[in-house]
């Protein structure tokens, strides 16, 4: 009894002090691998931030408060807070476009960002344009603090037709998506008359699963949608959805068709359109007279019997132009581009 009393004390110390060694033995270890690490992270740091800035194409170091700032902001909500509703559109004769940049001290070359939030969208409007200056001053007018209240990353490139030949506003909106593209990643793509201003800041210039068609109705066509199935004006579709259907055709010359076409491609790609409620997509129309060079296009309905064979290889992918410059002006980006040069 003894002995076995000796044996079984002796052999619970020897087990014991087994595991303090082993303790030791492990604590020792394992505090000289923090210790290692924790003097790495500093330079690891550094690396990162030094690695972020050239891929971001940035000079300067991002510095570790300004990354912190940037990844702490939310998420925008989908109905953002200072929404009004409808407006009264007053187009002051004497406008000019200083005072206009003067009330929207935050867009910088054509673009701006909320600072309270993360945008839910980046969208880029894209403007076809020919010599209608004074509608572009009164459509910039309300359509910056149109989109600032909706809270969204947002870009506006004009699209500007050089020359005096047969306007074409298809083509010219998909330069618009192809240049604009080349600078920015942009989620959604707003295909924008330069003379229909919005009247209800509820009308969100955000794309959805689906193509939206924005102009249920006008001022001038008693705010009733124009023809069923019209998606003219104003429209919104997402970088896939347009890359989708290869975006417009490129051989609508002069006015009419060209916004059918694409109605076309959209329903030939099974997808649906969408409208908001007749109260919100409300727009005033400034009024005008038909441009020279832009008369109505006798061919549209042949065309329009053509898209299903055709959409493939007339859009997107054949758009070909002369790029003259690209200009980025405080309030928007100005491309202008000539599509008979060496014709
Ligand atoms: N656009 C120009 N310059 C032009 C022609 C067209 O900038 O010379 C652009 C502009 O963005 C315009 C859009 O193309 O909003 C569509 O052209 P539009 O406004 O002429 O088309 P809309 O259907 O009018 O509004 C057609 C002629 C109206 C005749 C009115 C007589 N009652
Ligand atoms: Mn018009």
């Amino acid at each position: 009894m003894g002995f076995n009393l000796h044996f079984h004390l002796s052999y619970k110390l020897r087990l014991l002090l087994l595991f303090t060694l082993c303790l030791t033995v492990v604590g020792w270890a394992t505090s000289n691998y923090f210790v290692g690490a924790i003097q790495e992270i500093p330079k690891a740091k550094d690396f990162m931030a030094n690695f972020k800035a050239i891929a971001l194409g940035k000079e300067e170091t991002l510095t570790n408060e300004a990354s912190m700032k940037k990844a702490e902001l939310d998420n925008c909500p989908y109905i953002s807070p200072d929404l009004r509703g409808q407006s009264k559109l007053i187009f002051k004769p004497d406008l000019t476009l200083e005072e206009v940049q003067a009330k929207n001290p935050k867009v910088h070359r054509g673009r701006y960002r909320p600072e309270e939030c993360k945008a839910l969208q980046r969208v880029a409007i894209l403007i076809p344009h020919r010599n209608r200056e004074k509608h572009l001053m009164y459509l910039l007018e309300h359509l910056h603090p149109f989109l600032q209240r909706q809270q969204l990353e947002y870009g506006i490139y004009i699209i500007h037709q050089a020359g005096t030949k047969k306007f074409n506003r298809a083509k010219l909106l998909n330069v618009g998506y192809l240049e604009a593209l080349k600078e920015e990643n942009w989620d959604c793509f707003i295909f924008h008359d330069v003379d229909l201003v919005p009247e209800n800041d509820y009308n969100l210039y955000m794309c959805e699963d689906q193509p939206k068609h924005l102009v249920v109705g006008r001022n001038s066509t008693g705010y009733r949608l124009r023809y069923s199935g019209y998606f003219g004006g104003v429209t919104a579709l997402s970088r896939q959805q347009f890359f989708k259907v290869n975006g417009f055709s490129n051989n609508y010359w002069g006015w009419g068709g060209e916004d059918d076409d694409l109605r076309l491609r959209v329903e030939l790609h099974k997808m649906k359109i969408l409208r908001p409620k007749s109260e919100v997509g409300k727009y005033t129309m400034i009024f005008h007279t038909r441009d020279q060079g832009n008369e109505v296009n006798v061919e549209r309905m042949k065309l329009l019997h053509q898209v299903s064979r055709v959409w493939r290889t007339d859009g997107l992918t054949s758009c070909s132009y002369k790029l003259l410059s690209v200009e980025y002006n405080p309030l928007y980006i100005n491309i202008t581009v000539d599509f008979w040069a060496g014709a």
